[in-house]
C-alpha cells in the first residue's frame, strides 16, 4: 500500500495528469479508501510541489502541472468519499467558498465533499469569492454556518470581513463561521472572532457538527 501511495505523491510531484488519474481509478479498483489515498498520497504529493516551488527548485509551470495532476486524480476520487458517507437526513446547510483574491480550491472542495458526505447540505459558491455573497448566500438559503476557506497570507483578511458583515447584519452567532486553509489557525480564528479553524478535512466535519448542535 505505502508503494502505491508513494506512486500517487510521485505523479503529483512530477505533474504527471494522465498517471495520477489511472493510479485514483487502480486505487478504487482495488478498494483502497478513497480518504487515505488522498491524504496520504496525493495531497503529500503536492505539498512536497509547494514546498519545492518555495525552495525554488520548481517554476509556476510545474506549480501548475502539479495542482492539474491533483485535480484529475481528485475528480476520480471525491465520487466515492460521496458515497461513501452519505446520510438520508441533512445535519445543516453549510455555505462554503475560497474568499476573494484566491483562487486555491482543491482544499476547499476537499472540505466540501467530505462535509457533504458526512450529511451536510452544502452550497459550493467556488474560488474567489466576494464577502458579501457568503453572507448573502447564507441568508437566502437558512444556512447555520459559513465556511471560508484562504490559502493566502495575503487574502486571508477576507475572512475577518465575513465575520464582519455578519455583525453588520445582525447574523452573528445565527450563523456560524468556520475558517481553513494554510495560513490559518486557532488563534487566528480566535482574533477574528470567527467560530472556529478546522486544520483539515475530516477536522472540519467534527467543527461542523459541534457548531451546528451548539446551534440546535
Ligand atoms: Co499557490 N500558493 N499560489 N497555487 N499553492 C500556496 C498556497 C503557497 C503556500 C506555496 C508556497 O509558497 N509554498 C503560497 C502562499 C504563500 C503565502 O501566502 N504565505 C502560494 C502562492 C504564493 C501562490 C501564487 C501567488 C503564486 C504566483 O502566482 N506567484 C498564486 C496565487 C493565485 C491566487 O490565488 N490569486 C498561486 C497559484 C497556485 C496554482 C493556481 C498554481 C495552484 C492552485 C490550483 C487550485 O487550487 N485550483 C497552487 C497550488 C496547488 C499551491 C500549493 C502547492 C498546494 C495547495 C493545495 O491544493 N494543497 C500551496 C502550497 C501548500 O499548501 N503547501 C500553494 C492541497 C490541499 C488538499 O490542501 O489547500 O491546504 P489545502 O487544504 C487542506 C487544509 O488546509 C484544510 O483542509 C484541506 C484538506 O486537508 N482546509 C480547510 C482548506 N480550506 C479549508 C476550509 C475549512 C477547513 C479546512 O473551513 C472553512
Amino acid at each position: 500500500m505505502q508503494a502505491f501511495l508513494d506512486g500517487c505523491a510521485k505523479s503529483v510531484i512530477e505533474g504527471d495528469a494522465d498517471a495520477a488519474e489511472k493510479l485514483a481509478r487502480e486505487a478504487l479498483d482495488r478498494t483502497y479508501e478513497a480518504l487515505d489515498v488522498i491524504q496520504k498520497g496525493c495531497e503529500k504529493g503536492i505539498k512536497s510541489v509547494g514546498r519545492l516551488w518555495e525552495e525554488g527548485t520548481l517554476f509556476l509551470p510545474e506549480l501548475v502541472m502539479g495542482a492539474e495532476a491533483m485535480k484529475r486524480a481528485m475528480a476520480v476520487l471525491h465520487p466515492a468519499l460521496a458515497k461513501g458517507g452519505a446520510r438520508p437526513k441533512s445535519l445543516g446547510h453549510v455555505v462554503i467558498g475560497t474568499i476573494e483574491g484566491d483562487i486555491h480550491d482543491i482544499g476547499k472542495t476537499l472540505v466540501a465533499t467530505m462535509l457533504s458526505a458526512n450529511g451536510f447540505e452544502i452550497t459550493d459558491l467556488g474560488a474567489d469569492v466576494p464577502v458579501g455573497k457568503f453572507v448573502d448566500e447564507a441568508e437566502a438559503r437558512g444556512a447555520g454556518c459559513i465556511a471560508v476557506s484562504a490559502l493566502l497570507t495575503t487574502t486571508m483578511s477576507g475572512q475577518k470581513r465575513v465575520v464582519e458583515e455578519l455583525k453588520k447584519r445582525s447574523l452573528k452567532g445565527k450563523v456560524r463561521v468556520m475558517v481553513g486553509g494554510a495560513p490559518c489557525s486557532d488563534e487566528w480564528a480566535r482574533e477574528i472572532g470567527a467560530d472556529g479553524y478546522a486544520g483539515d478535512a475530516v477536522a472540519a466535519v467534527s467543527l461542523a457538527q459541534s457548531l451546528l448542535a451548539a446551534r440546535g
